[in-house]
C-alpha cells in the first residue's frame, strides 16, 4: 500500500515510511496533515495568555546552540531575586497571564531551594496561576549537581507548586549529535526518564524538537519516533513543538538552515507520525509569526501565547523578546482564516473569538 493511502486509512507509520514523508512534495504533505489536523481541532487554533520568565543565565553547561547563558560572548550574567521574580508574576498576573512559563539556565551557585522557593512564593500569592517550570534538562542538572534522585526532585517541584513541565532540553535524541551539541547535559534516555517519572505522578508536559542546525531528516523522525514510544506508554505530553533553530551570538556553526519549505513539512510531518500526541505547537518566536500562521494550515493547530517577555530564543536573534499584544495576536489568527482559542496550560477551552 502507497504511504499517502496509509495515511488515510489511519494506519501508523514506521521509520522508513516517516523519512519518506520528505519526499513528498509540499502541497501533498500539507493536505495529509491538514485532514488530520481539521478532524481532530476542526478551524481552532489555541493560545494561552502566559508570561515567560527567564530567572538566572548562569549555567554550568555549554551547549553549541544556546546564546542566552552567560559564556565568552555574553559575559553578563545574572541572576533575579525571588523578590524581583514575584514583582514580575504580580505584574503580569494583574495583566491577565493565566500561567507563567519559567525557565532558567543551570545555576550552580543558588542551591535548589532558589528554585522551589520562587516556586512557592509565588504559589503563596498566586494559588491558581498555572506554573510551567522545569526542563528535563533543568531536573536533571539539580539532580546531579545537588545530589538528589529525579524523584526527590519531581516531588519537590509538586510539593512547591509546579502544575505541568516544558518540554525543553530534548534538543535531538539522537545520541552522536546530540554529544556534538550538549556534551554532559541530560542524556536522552534520561530526558525521556524525567518526563516518565512525572507523567506517572498524573501530571502532564510538553516536548521538543530543536532543528536546522546540524541533524539530518531521520535524526528528526527518530526524536519523534522516540516520544511516540513514550507517550503510547505514559499519554503525558499535551503538545509537540518543533523548535526552528536560531543562530545568532552562540559557538554552533556550520549548519543546515532549513527553508521555509523545510519548516512546514516538518510541522506536517510530526502532525502526520505523532497520532498520539493531541496539539503541534508553531512557536512562533522561532518560526516566525508569518510561518506560524502558516503552519496553521500544515498540521500545526497552536501557536504558544502572547509571551510578553522572552530570553532564550531572542539572544539568538529571534524576534520574540517583548512577546506580542493579545488583539494582533488575535486578529493575525482569525485574518489567517483560523478560530482563535484562548485555552488553560493544559489545553481546557476558556474563550473562543469567533
Ligand atoms: O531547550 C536554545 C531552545 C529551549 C536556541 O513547553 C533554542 O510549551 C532555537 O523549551 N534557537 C527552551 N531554540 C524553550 C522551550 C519552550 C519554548 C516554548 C514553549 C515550550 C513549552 C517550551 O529553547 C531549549 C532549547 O532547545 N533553544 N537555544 C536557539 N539558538
Amino acid at each position: 500500500m502507497d504511504i499517502i493511502t496509509k495515511v488515510r486509512n489511519k494506519e501508523r507509520l514506521g521509520r522508513k515510511e516517516g523519512e519518506l514523508l520528505y519526499s513528498l512534495d509540499l502541497y501533498t504533505l500539507g493536505e495529509l496533515a491538514d485532514e488530520i489536523r481539521q478532524e481532530k481541532h476542526g478551524k481552532k487554533s489555541y493560545f494561552n495568555i502566559n508570561r515567560h520568565i527567564n530567572p538566572t543565565n548562569v549555567c554550568a553547561d555549554v551547549c553549541k546552540f544556546c546564546a542566552y547563558s552567560a559564556t565568552r560572548k555574553n559575559p553578563h550574567q545574572y541572576t533575579l531575586t525571588h523578590e524581583q521574580i514575584l514583582d514580575i508574576a504580580t505584574t503580569s498576573i494583574q495583566r491577565g497571564a493565566k500561567e507563567l512559563h519559567i525557565v532558567s539556565a543551570h545555576n550552580a551557585k543558588d542551591g535548589v531551594e532558589w528554585y522551589m522557593g520562587a516556586f512557592r512564593k509565588i504559589k503563596e500569592k498566586f494559588p491558581h496561576i498555572h506554573i510551567k517550570s522545569m526542563t528535563a534538562a533543568e531536573v536533571d542538572f539539580l539532580a546531579r549537581y545537588y545530589g538528589y534522585s529525579y524523584d526527590e526532585i519531581l516531588d519537590m517541584m509538586i510539593e512547591n507548586g509546579v502544575d505541568s513541565m516544558p518540554g525543553g532540553g530534548a534538543e535531538i535524541f539522537d545520541e552522536a549529535v546530540r554529544e556534538y551539541l550538549c556534551k554532559g547535559k541530560v542524556t536522552s534516555d534520561q530526558w525521556l526518564e524525567i518526563h516518565e517519572k512525572w507523567h506517572k505522578r498524573g501530571k502532564e508536559s510538553n516536548t521538543t524538537m530543536l532543528f536546522g542546525h546540524v541533524e539530518t531528516r531521520a535524526h528528526r523522525i527518530d526524536h519523534m519516533l522516540r516520544l511516540r514510544d513514550l507517550q503510547d506508554k505514559t499519554g503525558g505530553f499535551n503538545a509537540f513543538i518543533p523548535l526552528v533553530y536560531q543562530k545568532e551570538n552562540n559557538y554552533l556553526k556550520n549548519c543546515n538552515f532549513p527553508s521555509g519549505q523545510e519548516i512546514l513539512k516538518t510541522y506536517a510531518i510530526a502532525r502526520i507520525l505523532l497520532d498520539n500526541i493531541p496539539n503541534i505547537k508553531a512557536y512562533w518566536a522561532t518560526s516566525t509569526i508569518n510561518l506560524a500562521l502558516i503552519a496553521q494550515e500544515f498540521g500545526a493547530n497552536d501557536l504558544d501565547g502572547t509571551i510578553e517577555k522572552e530570553a532564550i530564543q531572542s539572544a539568538a536573534g529571534a524576534k520574540s523578546a517583548n512577546g506580542m499584544e493579545l488583539d494582533d495576536f488575535i486578529s493575525l489568527i482569525k485574518n489567517s482564516g483560523f478560530v482563535p482559542v484562548e485555552r488553560d496550560s493544559v489545553y481546557n477551552e476558556l474563550k473562543v473569538y469567533a
